[in-house]
């Protein structure tokens, strides 16, 4: 008995010193962690580095696997499978969002952000937190947001220097009312699709155009069926990492604590490698053959105006003019 006691003793002592890893509370998991940009992508780099401080964490306790270019399926389908509980982790659009927590809308608004800067502090903020905390009822967590960034237009017919050029231009944009309300206004023909569609849309012309950051544009191919770039930056787009709340609630602690940990630790990742992949995606659009023009300030200014209508009719919707108004808020307090 003693014999007994003694090796359980020694066996506990060498426990100890083993890494926190394995003597935390993990189980052995099998973790699903989807998104939709090619694999060869910043929003791909960034999973694999959230799924590997995972495998780490838990002592390779936890398998998390990464299914790349939708191949889990679009945004909104890996939504629904978060909320079934047939998938566990997800990255996606913000505005993708907005059929199961319509509020996410807001950061779509046309020219909300400034600068980067300005979204890093109010997404890691209050304000952000208190959007992530919406998606809980609906059978979500919200971890993270990661960089997607100031989206951009192209297209295939022509080049795009004033508001009118855009006249009967097919553009393709996500499914969102703030969007497709923006772009109608602009006078574009727009058409919501699912992001995993866009490719192949554009290469058989069933749109002209489309409208997303840089790094998505040189990672998709885009320059391949798309000539023309004009930098509006029109909206900045955030993206989010979700969790199966199903799935979460079934964690441990510890299991939990070492997700938010890895959560933050890609964020800070995603965001210095897609501001790196920017600068390099406007050499290689240029060097692909794309025509990239900027627009001017007076120009881009009558584009904001036109938006009112979407604006107005956003902040209309039940619940939304307290949103707008608490984004406002903090924005003022970022500029004062
Ligand atoms: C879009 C978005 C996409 C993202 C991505 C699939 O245009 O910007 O790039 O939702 O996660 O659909």
């Amino acid at each position: 008995m003693k014999l007994i006691i003694k090796s359980l003793a020694l066996g506990l002592a060498i426990a100890g010193t083993l890494s926190a890893a394995q003597a935390a509370d993990f189980k052995p998991r099998m973790v699903r962690f989807g998104y939709g940009l090619a694999e060869d992508s910043n929003q791909g780099r960034a999973v694999r580095f959230f799924a590997e401080e995972l495998n780490k964490a838990s002592g390779g306790k936890w398998k998390v696997k990464t299914f790349g270019a939708a191949s889990l399926g679009s945004d909104p389908q890996m939504q629904n499978a978060l909320i079934g509980g047939a998938q566990e982790i997800m990255v996606g659009s913000t505005a993708t969002l907005v059929g199961i927590v319509s509020d996410f809308g807001v950061y779509d608004l046309p020219f909300v952000f400034n600068s980067e800067k300005e979204a890093d502090t109010v997404l890691d903020g209050p304000f952000g937190q208190k959007m992530m905390d919406k998606l809980q009822g609906k059978g979500m967590v919200g971890l993270t947001y990661w960089e997607n960034g100031f989206r951009n237009l192209t297209n295939s017919k022509r080049p795009v220097n004033k508001m009118e050029d855009m006249a009967g231009i097919k553009l393709r944009v996500m499914q969102n009312p703030v969007y497709i309300d923006m772009f109608k206004g602009f006078g574009a023909n727009a058409v919501p699709l699912a992001f995993s569609e866009l490719f192949a849309a554009l290469e058989t012309g069933a749109v002209d155009g489309q409208e997303n950051p840089v790094t998505t544009i040189d990672s998709s191919k885009f320059y391949e069926v798309q000539k023309y770039l004009t930098m509006t930056r029109h909206v900045y787009s955030p993206w989010i990492v979700t969790a199966s709340k199903r799935w979460y609630d079934g964690l441990t602690a510890d299991e939990k604590a070492a997700l938010q940990k890895a959560a933050i630790a890609s964020r800070d990742f995603e965001r210095r490698d897609s501001r790196a992949a920017s600068e390099k995606s406007m050499e290689v659009l240029k060097q692909k053959g794309m025509q990239i023009n900027s627009m001017s300030d007076a120009e881009l200014n009558r584009m904001r105006a036109t938006t009112k209508p979407a604006v107005d009719k956003f902040a209309a919707m039940p619940g939304h003019a307290e949103v707008v108004k608490e984004l406002d808020a903090e924005l003022a307090k970022l500029r004062k």
